[in-house]
């Protein structure tokens, strides 16, 4: 799988693509990536990417040519095209689902903004798909991004060493719940024992300790992914009553 990543802070990259799972994907040729400066494609005597909003307000908008034109470069330089990924607050709330239709793609196109937002001409153009990870404002996209890569990279046959490992992942799609409370060594630390279950080496009572844990957690700090798994074939959750 490919990920071209499309942004002004390409130096932001290497040190997380080099880090131990990413970097052995990349090394297996598992995970290919692409970083490219939208500065580069800036036609501008000063290489300005970014201008004042016509009709006044604050910040500084992202100019259309630079980000069209890297774009539709990149995404001529190798085939697939592959999905173009906008990073935006305003965009589609991020989750594992969506990681996991990701990951079945051959080639990710990750478009990063900074300062106030895109030219809406960019949106009109290239209609990418918006994407967000969460409810809150980030200074660039370029975290986005790397949280989506992330996501979707533990999930490509291959990348973990035991591919159970993703499927038992909280939210993955046979369970939509938190996961269990877990413990290694030592047995007790500063008064806190081990829960005796776990060192009995009865399975199915151990079985039924993590089912128990995992249900409190959930319950008590995510209820609604309780509601959400029912729903999960519909498209929205049922109504709580
Ligand atoms: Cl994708 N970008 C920015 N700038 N802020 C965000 C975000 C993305 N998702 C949540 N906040």
């Amino acid at each position: 799988m490919r990920f071209d990543v499309l942004t002004l802070f390409p130096e932001m990259f290497p040190g997380y693509l080099g880090q131990s799972l990413l970097k052995l994907a990349i090394q297996r040729g598992i995970v290919e990536t692409g970083l490219h400066n939208i500065r580069d494609w800036s036609r501008d005597k000063h290489h300005a990417v970014d201008d004042r909003p016509f009709g006044g307000g604050p910040g500084m908008l992202l100019k259309p040519e630079p980000v069209v034109e890297c774009v539709e470069e990149v995404r001529s330089r190798c085939s697939p095209a592959g999905r173009l990924i906008l990073l935006t607050p305003q965009g589609r709330r991020f989750d594992q689902r969506l990681a996991e239709e990701f990951a079945l793609s051959q080639r990710l196109m990750l478009l990063c903004g900074r300062y106030e937002g895109f030219d809406q001409r960019v949106m009109d153009l290239l209609a990418p798909e918006e994407v967000s990870v969460g409810d809150y404002v980030l200074n660039g996209g370029e975290v986005a991004a790397m949280v989506i890569i992330d996501a979707v990279v533990r999930l490509i046959p291959g990348v973990l060493g035991d591919e159970q490992s993703s499927v038992e992942d909280s939210f993955s799609r046979g369970n939509r719940m938190l996961e269990h409370a877990q413990y290694t060594r030592p047995r007790e630390y500063r008064g806190r024992s081990v829960p005796e279950v776990l060192l009995s080496g009865d399975h199915e009572q151990i079985a039924r300790w993590r089912e128990a844990s995992r249900t409190e957690r959930t319950e008590s700090r995510r209820s609604d992914l309780l509601s959400a798994g029912q729903a999960d074939s519909k498209t929205q959750a049922e109504p709580k009553t």
